[in-house]
């Protein structure tokens, strides 16, 4: 897999605010947010969409979106309520090719989305 500016983040050869780490996840804020609370979580491992995920990669799936469950609750915002997004290349609007999910939070989510 290609590397990204996410492996770049990953390495620490590239600043970011990082919210949340443990051994297999990274967590840190949009550089582009599109609500008050933006945070991306990304595997450390280099899986580059959904598409490449594997079912030996359900785990570990399960725990991104887990952490950013307990991250908004955490934050005081998960009664609130918060919207989580996963692009998948093209039409999905993905641009950066390192999985990762967005939590965003902090204000009226509509739907459908753009
Ligand atoms: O989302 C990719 C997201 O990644 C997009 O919302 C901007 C964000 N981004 C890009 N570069 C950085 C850095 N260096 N720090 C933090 N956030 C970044 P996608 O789902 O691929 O469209």
């Amino acid at each position: 897999m290609a590397d990204t500016i996410f492996d770049k983040i990953i390495r620490r050869e590239i600043p970011a605010d990082i919210v949340y780490e443990d051994d297999e996840l990274l967590a840190f804020r949009d550089v582009n947010p599109q609500a008050p609370v933006h945070v991306l979580f990304i595997p450390k491992k280099p899986i580059a969409t959904l598409n490449d995920a594997t079912a030996e990669d359900a785990a570990l799936l399960g725990r991104l979106l887990l952490a950013a469950a307990g991250y908004a609750r955490r934050e005081g915002f998960a009664d609130q309520g918060y919207r989580t997004v996963l692009n998948c290349n093209e039409y999905g609007g993905q641009t950066v090719f390192h999985l990762h999910l967005h939590l965003l939070g902090g204000r009226q989510m509509h739907w459908p989305p753009g």
